[in-house]
C-alpha cells in the first residue's frame, strides 16, 4: 500500500505529552493503521533561517518532517489568520474575527513555504492528506510546484454557512486552493450542503453528473465524512474514580479545550440553574469541568478563561457547602487513561458547545460507559456528533432552563431507558470509528483521482477525436502530441500510446 503523507498545523510527540485536542487524538489514529510519513510544525519559535528537516524516525509511532516557524509566522499565520480569523468565522463569531490586520499574506506565505519544504520528501505513489483550516492552500501550493499525487483535505471545524463564510475578505482564494484539493472531507451533512451552496451561488461552481463537484477549472469531491474515536481505547476501564466520589453523589462531566466555542459559560450558567430549580441536588451533584487552557494570548480566549473563573466562584460561593463545592473547574490536561475512568464514573457527559465540528468527548463519554448501568449523554444541537447521535438528550445550550431541566431528566432517567439509549449510540459511535473514518477517506481519496486520471483520458480521447475531425495528416499528429503532453503524466504514456494507435 502507498504511503500516507499527513500534513497537519502540529506534529505533536504522542509519546510525551498528554493530548488535549481533537485534530491530533484523530492523527494519532490513523497513524496507528498506516504507513505514514507526518508533516507540520514542531511547536518551536526560531529567529535565524534553518536547515531544510530530515526525516526523524521515532521509537515508536510515524517518521517526522517538522518545520519551526518564525516568531512573525506564529504571530500572523497561526495566531493571526488561521485563529483569529478563519476559527472565529467557521464558527459564527464574527464580532472576533480581526479581518483588517492583514494576516492573510503570512498565512498564504507559511503554506507556500511549507510545501516548497514537503515537496523534495515526496514521492510518486505518495497520498497527501491535509488536515483542517490552517493549510487550506496547500494543495494549490503543491500542485503550483508539479506535484500530481492524490491530495485530500479534511476540515476538522464546521464549514459555515455561505453568509458568514462571505465576511472573509479572501473568500474566493480559499475556495480556489480547496478546488485543487482530489476530495475535501467536511464532519456532516450539513457542512456539505453549505459548502456547496457556497461554491454553486457564489463561485459559479457545478455539480457533475458523478456527483463531483467542478470548480475552478478542477473537479473535487465534496463528501461527509463523520470524525470517530478507538471505541476500544474508553471500553472496558475500570472505575477507579468511584472511591474518590462520595457514596451517593452524582457526577456531571465535562471535558473541553477552554475555547469559546465550547459553550462553557452557559454550561456553568445551566448547572447553576439545575441547582436552583431542583434544590434537592445542592450537596448531592457536582459538575466536574476539566479545561486545558488553549490560544491564551489571544484576547477571546483569555475573556473566556476570566469569565468561567467568576462565574465558578459564583456559583461555589452561592450553593457550596463546607463539605461540598458544587463545581469542580480543573483547567489541566488529564492522561487519556484517566480521562475514562472518569468518563465512567460520571452520571451524565454535560456537552454544550455553541458551535462544534464533531466533538470527540460526546463519544469518548459514552463509549466509557458501562453497559450495565450507563450515565446520559446530554449533547448540544450545535455539535456535529449531534447530527448522527440521536439517542442523546439533545439541547440548545443557549436555553439555560431547558438545558437545567435535562439535567434533571438524565438524573431521573430508568436503567432500561439509559440502557436501550446506550446500545443505539454505542452500535453508531462503533460504525463511525477512527479506523473506518481513516479507510472511508483514503478509500474515497484514491477512488476520486481515479475518477480524475478517468476524466483524463475521456478528455484526451473528445480533445483527440474532435482534433481528427478537424485536420489531417501531420497536422493532426502534432495537435495530438500536444493534447498528450498536456495530459496529466499518469496517463501520459497511455495518451502517447493513443498518439501513436488509430482513435475510434
Ligand atoms: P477539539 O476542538 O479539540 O477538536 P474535541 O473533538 O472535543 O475538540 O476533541 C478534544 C480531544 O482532546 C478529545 O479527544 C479529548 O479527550 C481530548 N482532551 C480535551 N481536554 C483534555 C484534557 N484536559 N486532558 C486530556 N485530553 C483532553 C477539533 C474540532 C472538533 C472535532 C475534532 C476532531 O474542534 O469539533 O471533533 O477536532 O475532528
Amino acid at each position: 500500500m502507498s504511503r500516507v503523507v499527513i500534513v497537519s498545523n502540529r506534529v505533536a510527540d504522542l509519546e510525551k505529552t498528554a493530548q488535549a485536542g481533537g485534530v491530533a487524538v484523530a492523527i494519532a489514529d490513523i497513524l496507528k493503521q498506516q504507513s505514514c510519513l507526518w508533516f507540520g510544525w514542531n511547536g518551536k519559535l526560531v529567529s535565524e533561517p534553518q536547515p531544510p528537516p530530515r526525516i526523524v524516525k521515532r521509537r515508536r509511532g510515524a517518521p517526522v518532517v517538522t518545520v519551526p516557524l518564525s516568531a512573525a509566522e506564529h504571530e500572523d499565520y497561526y495566531l493571526g489568520y488561521a485563529n483569529s480569523v478563519l476559527w472565529p468565522v467557521f464558527h459564527g463569531r464574527l464580532d472576533l474575527a480581526k479581518f483588517e490586520a492583514g494576516y492573510f499574506r503570512a498565512y498564504a506565505g507559511v503554506n507556500t513555504r511549507f510545501a516548497q519544504i514537503l515537496k523534495p520528501q515526496l514521492r510518486p505513489d505518495d497520498v497527501i492528506w491535509v488536515h483542517d483550516y490552517h493549510f487550506i492552500p496547500f494543495a494549490l501550493e503543491l500542485r503550483k510546484l508539479g506535484v500530481e499525487n492524490p491530495i485530500g483535505f479534511f476540515l476538522h471545524i464546521p464549514f459555515p454557512p455561505a453568509q458568514w463564510f462571505l465576511a472573509v475578505p479572501e473568500h474566493k482564494e480559499l475556495a480556489r486552493a480547496l478546488a485543487a484539493y482530489d476530495l475535501v472531507g467536511l464532519q456532516t451533512k450539513a457542512d456539505v450542503r453549505n459548502m456547496l451552496d457556497y461554491l454553486q451561488n457564489h463561485v459559479n461552481a457545478r455539480i457533475i453528473p458523478d456527483g463531483r463537484v467542478r470548480a475552478f477549472d478542477r473537479i473535487v469531491s465534496i463528501e461527509s465524512l463523520p470524525v470517530g474515536i478507538s471505541v476500544e481505547d474508553f471500553v472496558g476501564t475500570e472505575p477507579r474514580a468511584q472511591r474518590e466520589l462520595e457514596a451517593g453523589m452524582m457526577q456531571i462531566v465535562g471535558v473541553d479545550r477552554l475555547d469559546y466555542s465550547k459553550g462553557l459559560p452557559q454550561k456553568f450558567r445551566a448547572f447553576g440553574q439545575f441547582l436552583d430549580t431542583f434544590p434537592e441536588y445542592r450537596g448531592r451533584a457536582v459538575l466536574t469541568q476539566i479545561a486545558p487552557p488553549s490560544r491564551e494570548t489571544v484576547d477571546a480566549y483569555h475573556d473566556v478563561r476570566k469569565q468561567l473563573e467568576e462565574l465558578s466562584g459564583s456559583i461555589n460561593g452561592r450553593y457550596g457547602e463546607l463539605d461540598w463545592v458544587p463545581i469542580h473547574y480543573i483547567r489541566r490536561s488529564v492522561p487519556r487513561k484517566r480521562l475514562s475512568s472518569v468518563y465512567r464514573t460520571s452520571r451524565i457527559g454535560l456537552i454544550t458547545p455553541l458551535r462544534d465540528g464533531m466533538n470527540l468527548v460526546a463519544k469518548e463519554y459514552v463509549a466509557s460507559q458501562s453497559p450495565a448501568d450507563p450515565g446520559v449523554l446530554i449533547l448540544s444541537q450545535f455539535a456535529g456528533a449531534a447530527e448522527d447521535l440521536h439517542q442523546a438528550l439533545i439541547i440548545n445550550p443557549y436555553n439555560i432552563e431547558e438545558t437545567a431541566k435535562a439535567i434533571h431528566t438524565a438524573a431521573t432517567m430508568g436503567l432500561e431507558e439509559r440502557r436501550s439509549r446506550h446500545d443505539a449510540l454505542m452500535a453508531t459511535i462503533t460504525r463511525q470509528s477512527a479506523a473506518a473514518w481513516g479507510r472511508a477517506f483514503l478509500s474515497k481519496l484514491s477512488r476520486s483521482s481515479a475518477m480524475d486520471d478517468a476524466m483524463d483520458m475521456y478528455s484526451y480521447h473528445a480533445r483527440a477525436r474532435k482534433l481528427r475531425a478537424d485536420a489531417v495528416g501531420p497536422q493532426a499528429e502534432t495537435g495530438l502530441a500536444q493534447v498528450a503532453r498536456e495530459t496529466k503524466s499518469k496517463v501520459r504514456p497511455v495518451a502517447a500510446k493513443c498518439v501513436r494507435s488509430p482513435i475510434s
